[in-house]
């Protein structure tokens, strides 16, 4: 195969992403050798490549054709693609981590009554496409200030008003003494390509990896769960069976009252489950993590 038919895949080198990205390509089954200059990995068992580089970097990468897909913050692709103005690149997979939310937060000591407190007042980001799209959107005006990082420091050196700035516990703004008033967008890392199809070999490799990557956030969603209960209460374990999977019901072996169930279950599995489960009749139950799953 030529080198030019190897799938490339761009995720960030060092961040909040990297660690997850490569997580999951290697719970995809990739078997990786690194490369000498630690710019990229190659893996030894799909054709595949992994480039690490910076987030920001990822959708200049794909328009230019020296990757192929990548992964990245829905509002690091969005920012770019408003300011770049092009065609919006293919959401191909939402990974579900990442998890974060652009927000417009004021000091605490300020009231906000509605959306037009915003209103010639200066707001700090490193977001400004996307800032200046909301504003638009809400026909406001304001003066927009574009810092690349520490933004949640602007209100106290009087550089700004506001902050638009993302946010996950909310913990760097509490310690800033600010409040989260507006989400302007919510954004978890998402797996793109550019807005055109990919050679046959290389979409045949990107078919194999995304069926993987369903299976891994299928099995870290799902759960496996056995039980043993009496026959006479199968109906109504099975109305408290979360997913409402069909299960597998088997004879034991020295207790013809008794069947051991078996489920697979799509949802979280809480304790008050467990416990109707049990108030049900269901004994000896027990939960498992789930590795690897293909339907
Ligand atoms: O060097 P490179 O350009 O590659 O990395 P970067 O510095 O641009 O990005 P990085 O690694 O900080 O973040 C990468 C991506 O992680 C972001 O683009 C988001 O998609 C996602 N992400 C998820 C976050 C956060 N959560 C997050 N909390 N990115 C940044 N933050 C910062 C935020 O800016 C603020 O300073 O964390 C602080 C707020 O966190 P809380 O928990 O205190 O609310
Ligand atoms: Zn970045």
């Amino acid at each position: 195969m030529q080198a030019n038919e190897r799938l490339s895949i761009a995720i960030q080198k060092k961040g909040r992403l990297s660690e997850e990205s490569l997580n999951l390509l290697q719970r995809c089954g990739l078997k990786l050798l690194p490369s000498k200059s630690s710019l990229y990995y190659s893996a030894q068992n799909l054709p595949l490549d992994i480039l690490l580089v910076r987030d920001d970097d990822i959708p200049n990468l794909l328009a230019r054709g020296v990757c192929d897909v990548g992964i990245l913050g829905e509002n690091c692709l969005q920012e770019s693609e408003t300011q770049a103005n092009t065609t919006p690149f293919r959401r191909i997979y939402n990974l579900g981590f990442a998890k974060c939310r652009l927000s417009i937060a004021i000091p605490k000591d300020e009231t906000f009554n509605d959306i037009t407190w915003l209103q010639n007042k200066t707001i700090a980001t490193s977001y400004p496409a996307l800032l200046k799209n909301f504003l638009n959107l809400h026909k406001l005006n304001a003066n927009i200030v574009s810092i690349s990082g520490s933004v949640e420091i602007a209100p106290q050196l009087k550089m700004a008003d506001a902050i638009c700035d993302l946010v996950s516990t909310g913990r760097t703004l509490e310690e800033n003494n600010l409040k989260e008033e507006i989400i302007v967008l919510e954004s978890e890392a998402v797996l793109i390509q550019q807005d055109k199809d990919l050679s046959e070999v290389k979409g045949e490799t990107l078919s194999v990896l995304l069926r993987r990557m369903e299976g891994v956030q299928q099995a870290q969603e799902s759960k496996y769960i056995l039980f043993h209960a009496p026959k006479n209460a199968l109906e109504e374990i099975r109305k408290l069976l979360p997913g409402k999977e069909m299960p597998t019901i088997m004879q034991l072996d020295d207790d013809s009252h008794k069947v051991a169930v078996h489920v697979v279950s799509r949802e979280g599995v809480f304790w008050n489950t467990l416990e109707n489960l049990r108030q049900a009749g269901a004994s000896s139950i027990l939960v498992m993590n789930i590795e690897k799953m293909m339907v």
